[in-house]
């Protein structure tokens, strides 16, 4: 299992989706509603909830996507879902590491060079 906002889906993105599916057999996609990542990042994302589940859920390498409402409810989501591996980037390494009596608790390095942060900044600098 993973989480994620997947904001303005970029190859980092995929990466990490493609990575986390490689190391199990199912990979079950936690997408950060549009008032989680409003909290988290203050700024609502550019792309509604409803449309980032659609993408990631067109993916190949994801079985299955819901909505994260919460980080607090990270355990109850992992347990719910019998995860055996929670896959995050290192941005978040070391944050997770209470999930270690559920699951595994595996932390990929993150796709240098790529954020949809330096995407928006290309696009509002453009226009
Ligand atoms: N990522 C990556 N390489 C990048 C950018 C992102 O590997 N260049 C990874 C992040 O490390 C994360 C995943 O892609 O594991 C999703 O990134 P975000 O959408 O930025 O996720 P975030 O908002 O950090 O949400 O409960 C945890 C949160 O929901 C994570």
């Amino acid at each position: 299992m993973t989480f994620g906002t997947f904001d303005v889906l970029h190859v980092g993105h995929v990466l990490i989706l493609e990575r986390a599916r490689a190391l199990g057999d199912q990979l079950i996609v936690g997408v950060s509603s549009d008032e989680l990542n409003f909290s988290k990042k203050g700024r609502r994302p550019i792309y509604s909830q409803k449309d980032r589940v659609h993408i990631i859920s067109a993916l190949r390498c994801v079985d299955e996507v819901f909505i994260e409402e919460s980080l607090e409810k990270k355990g109850d989501y992992l347990r719910e879902h019998r995860a055996s591996v929670l896959v995050m980037g290192d941005d978040w390494a070391g944050r997770f590491d209470e999930f270690k009596s559920i699951c595994e608790v595996v932390y990929l390095p993150r796709t240098p060079s790529i954020s949809t942060t330096e995407i928006i900044e290309v696009i509002r600098q453009a226009t």
